[in-house]
């Protein structure tokens, strides 16, 4: 077979597996379409529509959780169990418009479960689909730029008060970014793929940086920068917004809510939000201050009332590191062979991890400008 037909037959082996997961849930009907949906680099995402009986066809969208990545999967349903349930009761208080589309809900598996298990002992899950939305692109104009800021801090608000015991570490040290240098500098020097020769000057550019990137674990370690619940993955693919008017929805794709640095999120957002480029394109790829002093004011808007002082100024360190963290991580995959993000095609890591470097370096030529924008954003809030 050649390679095409191999792929094929392998989507076409999930996409059977996926149709076999749907009958495991309480759908409240038939199964009927059944599609590959997002673009995720983790999990397994499929839309899958559901007819009757005597109802219109809804549908859901059924994941598979990547096992490789989270090692504990009922551990992380147990989190997101708590902080959809919190998250929701809060919009309801609150009078929101439209509490289920600003919110994942999960659909229950036929045994009462929030997840359910297939024969080969794969974890799976169903969300209601939230309809008439999309991933929100990087921002185009300040206005969407500050309502994607103030959704990520009415988001981190909105935890501030989770009850009970503290959430489960999803995947340990996931932004120790000094852990992450680590696992970088073992993946060039292991070149399990053969390709170091041929990006050097890539791995220079991260080697040059592995200072100060300790900067934000260390201080939640410490205790000088206070812990919180984030989102950890709040990049503008996971923020979904109403496909008419653009209006900000919901954070999605909770895996990785657990405790962490409020700046672990800016940063996030930071790096896809205000970029100029698409998270996999060098050309062209830098920092859009106008967006960035934006998602800073829209931020501050909700956080304001709660971030202590060191972590105000935490937030640009956030961008910065987050940054070159992604970078990183993005050429250690390509060094290891593309076994951790899914790829659409050849060298996509290391495109990915390029464009990082521009990013990277776009924001050191602004580090002053970026700071001064967060300082003004708190002041005016
Ligand atoms: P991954 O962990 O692979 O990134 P996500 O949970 O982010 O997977 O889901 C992939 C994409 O599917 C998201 O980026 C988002 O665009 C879309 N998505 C996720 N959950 C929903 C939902 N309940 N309704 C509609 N779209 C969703
Ligand atoms: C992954 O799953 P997804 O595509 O939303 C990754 C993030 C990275 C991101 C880069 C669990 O997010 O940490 O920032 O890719 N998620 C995990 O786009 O590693
Ligand atoms: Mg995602």
């Amino acid at each position: 077979m050649s390679g095409a037909e191999d792929q094929g037959a392998a989507a076409a082996g999930r996409l059977a597996a996926a149709r076999e997961a749907a009958g495991l849930f309480e759908l409240g009907g038939r199964p009927a379409g059944l599609a590959a949906y997002g673009d995720g680099h983790i999990n397994e995402s499929y839309a899958l529509s559901v007819e009757g009986p005597g109802a219109p066809a809804r549908r859901l969208l059924l994941q598979r959780i990547n096992q490789a990545v989270f090692r504990d999967p009922e551990a992380l349903m147990g989190n997101l169990l708590r902080v959809t349930r919190h998250i929701r009761a809060k919009l309801e208080e609150d009078g929101h418009p439209e509490p289920e589309r600003r919110c994942l809900s999960l659909v229950p598996a036929r045994d009462g479960r929030a997840f359910a298990r297939d024969a080969e002992g794969g974890y799976w899950r169903a969300y209601r689909f939230i309809e008439d939305s999309r991933s929100s692109p990087a921002a185009s104009h300040p206005a969407a730029a500050r309502g994607l800021g103030a959704a990520v801090g009415s988001f981190q608000a909105m935890l501030a008060d989770l009850p009970g015991p503290r959430l489960a570490e999803t995947i340990p040290r996931f932004h120790d970014a000094s852990a992450r240098f680590a696992a970088f500098e073992e993946a060039a020097a292991e070149d399990r793929a053969g390709r170091a020769a041929s990006v050097r000057r890539e791995i220079a550019f991260f080697e040059e940086r592995g200072e100060g990137l300790g900067r934000i674990a260390g201080a939640l370690a410490s205790g000088s920068l206070r812990e919180r619940i984030t989102h950890n993955d709040a990049k503008a693919d996971n923020l979904l917004v109403d496909a008419a008017t653009g209006e900000p929805l919901c954070l999605v794709d909770l895996d990785t809510v657990m405790p962490g640095a409020a700046a672990y999120d800016f940063g996030d957002l930071a790096r896809t939000v205000s970029a100029t480029s698409p998270e996999d394109r060098a050309e062209g790829m830098g920092l859009e201050l106008g967006l960035f002093a934006a998602l800073a004011e829209g931020y501050a808007s909700e956080a304001a009332s709660f971030l202590s002082g060191p972590e105000r100024e935490s937030l640009p360190w956030g961008a910065r590191i987050i940054a070159v963290e992604q970078g990183l991580r993005f050429l250690a995959d390509h060094l290891d062979g593309d076994t951790y993000y899914r790829i659409a095609r050849p060298g996509q890591n290391l495109d990915r991890a390029r464009a990082s470097i521009e990013l990277a370096r776009s924001m050191e030529a602004q580090w002053d400008a970026m700071r001064g924008a967060v300082e003004a954003a708190f002041a005016r809030s």
